[in-house]
Order: structure tokens, then C-alpha cells, then sequence
């Protein structure tokens, strides 16, 4: 066939081809994302990002360009590129990355998000700015491995082709960190905040008081503090939080849609208080500070006016200083007050918190008392019995179940961290539960969704945080996110195997477990 081209035909011809780079052909389907998301269709292509790609902001949206910040920031150290983040009219996105919210899209809730990818641009769809978090959060495992690095890389950068409908099974996704047994400062918090973030976790629980030490500032009892958060575990030197400290860490984790929790254990694991003010001491004498690791021994004299000055201080202050709706106050293994004493003081805290405009989270131990529908139960018990007395209340419920969901129990008999009060809980254990399933009697409407906490009696350094924490986390992550169907430990392990370079990039000291398949990074030259 003879085939005759004017020289203008040939002109245009010979321009589109050298116009058009190659995309290298990658399968979005193959991708290991966790959690793992609703919707995924795969279409073959890739985009690749340069240093001449540009972050448009829709119209420019102030709550948007943070987010969009956020990605260029996290993109930059591995790939060199100073990313120009811009406001762009929707009609007029041609190429480069694009984050926009849709008024109509109100199905995507809270945070939810939309991701269609082809070879020009990706485009981020949401109905709240906590949805474009989320979705960033999803392009950036998109991305090589090696985009985790603070290390220049090598590219190519390219992320497969396709497009992502994805939104979370549960609304509240937590992790919490004792910084009681051992003090950590605001920079390992920071670091907590981040790697939960990555995830698509949403709450921080902070234990901040307990027989051990005081951590959070209260300008009108300082030496809840400057005694009570002097010391540790293992009597070394505790630490404490300034309230801008505090307030720094809570904007740290608004800033990624993160809502802090934070917790005033009592009337038990309250020695720490009792060490530092003699009169909230039913005998009115001052305890010694302690050091150790038993549970149960410690009360607040519940009859007394001046302990509920105390706690209403305590909480007046800590709301000024807490955007978030909810304040915990523990209530858990209150073993040396009095049952009727207890009940009448769950009751009386309930109110004092609500009175100051926040719901009351506890321990599941608080359902002995009255409560309020709007307050929760976080279930953490081998038996469940508070819990299901919570429900019966209409009280819902947030799933920590220590034989499942506690970070700080071993992996095994060869762990070198962490207790093994509720047995071992192995990374395929972590994950092959489901909320809604965990406890008879307790079910989907009646569940908030979940949180892994990490005390930290045996836990002393970053390090050790993220040994425990990882990498369960993810399991727990992906059981409050994604829905259950076609949920499998044999699929997912595939998944989590492949997170082994990212983690190794991101510089967390992980857990080898050798029930995981952990692959490296393969690197395709170009
Ligand atoms: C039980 S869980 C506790 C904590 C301990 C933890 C250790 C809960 C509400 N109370 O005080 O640190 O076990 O796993």
C-alpha cells in the first residue's frame, strides 16, 4: 500500500512523535496499597512525575493548598523537585497534579476521595479536605518505594494508571501511646503522628496521666508535674508536656486530620497525683512517687469536694487546649475504690465533662455507671461484659480488644519487648479479625471503630515504639478502613511484604516477622 503524505501531513506526524514520551505500561491492580481501597480500575499506563510537574490547587481553595504543600513537601527530598503548588480554575487543568473538592460528591463523606490517574495528570477528588489527605496518602504508596527516602533517589517516578473510589468502613481509626510508663518528648510524638497519618489512622489517644507519671501542664495544680511527671519507669527521668507543647502536637495532627484524645486516667492509676497534692488523698497523706509496673493499687478520695475542684481544673483546662469533641478519663482498673464510690464518680466526671462541652470517652469499665448516649466505651478486656453493658445502655463502642488490638503485647515467646497478659499476638493475628465480629452482642451500629493502643511499661525509646508498632499497625489500619469482603491473611500478607522497602525508606525499625513474605524494591532501570 503506497501511502503518500504531503509534506505538512509529514510535518505534524514526525512532530506528534517526537512530542509523545513513552509511558511505561504498569498495572495499578498489581499496586500494594494498604489500607486497601473500595474501588480500583486498572487502565495499563502510567504518569510520571518531573521536576516540571505542577500541584494545582482548584480554584485556588485555602483549606486545599496545606494538602497540597503537604504532598510537594513530602515528594521533595527523594526526587530533588522544588514542586510548584498553584491555583488552577477547573476548565482550565490540562497536565500535572490537580486537588479539588466536589460539592456533589456527597457519598465520599468526611473522607473519602476520588483518583483518576492517566498519562498527563492526576486528579484528587474530594468532599472534605480530610479526604484529599487521605488520598494523598494513597498516592504517595503509588509512588516507588524510595519516594520515603530524605535521600535523593534515582527515578523514574511513575505511578500506574487508573482510577480509585475509596472512602473508610469506620469513621474513628486510632492508635494510642502511653507516654506515662515512659515519657516520649514532642519530636518522637511528631513521629507517632506521621506514621499513623500514613496509614489513614485519624485519632491519637494520648495517655497522659497514670500511677507513673503526670505529663500534661495544668497552670493551676503545677506540681501535678514539676513533681509528679518527674520520674519513669525504671526511675529514670520522666518528662511533660508544656501546654504549647501540647497544643504544638495537637495542631501537628490537625494539620493531618489527625483528632487528639487525650486521657486523664482516673480515680485509679492516679499515684502520680497523689504524689504531688497530699489533700486529693482520702487520709490526706502524700504518696511516695513510683516507679514500678503494677496496676490496681492507686485511688483519688472520691468523697471529697476538693477532688472534684481538682477535676474540673484539670478538665477546663485541657478543653481550652482541645479542639477535638472528646476527653477520656480512663476509669479502667480502679481496684481499690469502692464499687458504689466508683459508680457515683464515673457519674459526677461524666458530668463535669460535659458541662465543659466534651463527650466522655472510658475505659468499657465505666458502663457500672449512668451513661450518656454520647459518651463511648472503648472495650479492652478479655471478657466483654462492660462492654455489652455499654451497648445496653445505647453507649456505642471503640474496639481495643487486648488480645488482638494491643500493640504492646509480644509477637511471641521470642519477643524481646512488650508483656503477654492476653497471650501473643503474631501480625497475621492482628489482622485476621473483624470489628463487627470480635464480640457476640456487639455489632456494626453499635461500634465507632478502632484503636490499637501501645502502652509502654517496657517500652522505653522511639525505636522500641515503632518495633511494637509495626507492622501491626497496618493490619489495624486496613480493619477500621477497608470492608470486609474478600478480606484474607494470604492476600494481605502479600501486601504488607511489599511495604519492606518503604519501611526500610522511612527509616522504621520493624518487626521481621517470618510469617510475612517481605520483598525489596525492584528497580527498573530506564
Ligand atoms: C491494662 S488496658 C491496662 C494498662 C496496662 C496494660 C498493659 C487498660 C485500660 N489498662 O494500665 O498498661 O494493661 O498491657
Amino acid at each position: 500500500m503506497k501511502t503518500i503524505f504531503k509534506a505538512g501531513q509529514l510535518l505534524i506526524v514526525v512532530m506528534i512523535l517526537f512530542s509523545c514520551k513513552s509511558h511505561t505500561p504498569k498495572d495499578l491492580a498489581k499496586e500494594n496499597i494498604i489500607p486497601k481501597p473500595t474501588k480500583l480500575v486498572a487502565t495499563g499506563s502510567s504518569f510520571e512525575l518531573t521536576d516540571k510537574t505542577t500541584i494545582y490547587v482548584e480554584d485556588d481553595d485555602m483549606l486545599i493548598r496545606p494538602i497540597g504543600n503537604y504532598l510537594a513537601d513530602l515528594i521533595k527530598p527523594a526526587t530533588g523537585f522544588k514542586i510548584e503548588v498553584k491555583g488552577v480554575k477547573q476548565s482550565e487543568f490540562k497536565k500535572g497534579i490537580c486537588l479539588g473538592l466536589t460539592e456533589n460528591n456527597v457519598d465520599l463523606g468526611e473522607e473519602g476521595y476520588k483518583l483518576s490517574i492517566d498519562e498527563n495528570k492526576i486528579v484528587l477528588k474530594a468532599y472534605q479536605p480530610a479526604g484529599l489527605f487521605r488520598g494523598v496518602q494513597t498516592i504517595r504508596q503509588l509512588f516507588p518505594a524510595r519516594i520515603e527516602s530524605n535521600k535523593l533517589q534515582d527515578g523514574p517516578w511513575e505511578i500506574a494508571s487508573g482510577t480509585i473510589e475509596d472512602a473508610p468502613q469506620y469513621g474513628f481509626r486510632g492508635a494510642m501511646l502511653d507516654v506515662c510508663r515512659h515519657f516520649f518528648g514532642v519530636e518522637d510524638v511528631k513521629r507517632f503522628i506521621d506514621l499513623i497519618a500514613t496509614y489513614k489512622m485519624n485519632i491519637l489517644h494520648l495517655h497522659l496521666t497514670d500511677d507513673q507519671g503526670w505529663r500534661i501542664e495544668i497552670k493551676s495544680w503545677p506540681n501535678l508535674t514539676a513533681h509528679g511527671g518527674s520520674t519513669q519507669v525504671g526511675g529514670g527521668e520522666g518528662g511533660f508536656y508544656t501546654q504549647e507543647q501540647y497544643v504544638e502536637i495537637v495542631k501537628y495532627a490537625q494539620d493531618r486530620f489527625i483528632t487528639v484524645i487525650p486521657e486523664i486516667d482516673m480515680p485509679g492509676h492516679t499515684n502520680a497525683a497523689l504524689a504531688s497534692y497530699a489533700e486529693l488523698n482520702a487520709d490526706n497523706k502524700v504518696r511516695e512517687l513510683y516507679t514500678g509496673t503494677d496496676v490496681g493499687f492507686s485511688t483519688l478520695a472520691t468523697d471529697k469536694a476538693i477532688t472534684y475542684k481538682f477535676i474540673d481544673d484539670v478538665i477546663r483546662e485541657l478543653t481550652a487546649l482541645t479542639p477535638g469533641p472528646y476527653i477520656h478519663i480512663g476509669g479502667d482498673e480502679s481496684h481499690v475504690t469502692a464499687k458504689d464510690d466508683y459508680v457515683v464518680f464515673i457519674n459526677k466526671v461524666q458530668d463535669i465533662v460535659n458541662a465543659h462541652g466534651k463527650q466522655m470517652i472510658g475505659w468499657a469499665d465505666i458502663a457500672a455507671g449512668s451513661l450518656k448516649e454520647n459518651s463511648l466505651a472503648q472495650f479492652w478486656q478479655t471478657k466483654p461484659d462492660n462492654a455489652l453493658n455499654a451497648v445496653k445502655q445505647n453507649v456505642k463502642i471503640i474496639m481495643s480488644p487486648a488480645a488482638k488490638a494491643y500493640m504492646d503485647i509480644q509477637y511471641d515467646t521470642l519477643c524481646p519487648l512488650g508483656l503477654h497478659w492476653s497471650g501473643y499476638i503474631e501480625v497475621d493475628k492482628a489482622y485476621n479479625w473483624t470489628l463487627e465480629s470480635n464480640v457476640k452482642g456487639i455489632s456494626k451500629e453499635n461500634i465507632v471503630g478502632i484503636e490499637a493502643p501501645l502502652w509502654t511499661e517496657t517500652i522505653e525509646t522511639i525505636d522500641d515504639v515503632e518495633f511494637m508498632v509495626f507492622p501491626r499497625l497496618l493490619g489495624y489500619a486496613e480493619i477500621g478502613w477497608s470492608s470486609n469482603t474478600n478480606k484474607s491473611w494470604d492476600e494481605y500478607k502479600v501486601r504488607l511484604g511489599n511495604q519492606k522497602s518503604r519501611f526500610e525508606f522511612m527509616g522504621i525499625n520493624y518487626y521481621k516477622s517470618a510469617l510475612v513474605p517481605w520483598v525489596d524494591e525492584v528497580i527498573i532501570e530506564k
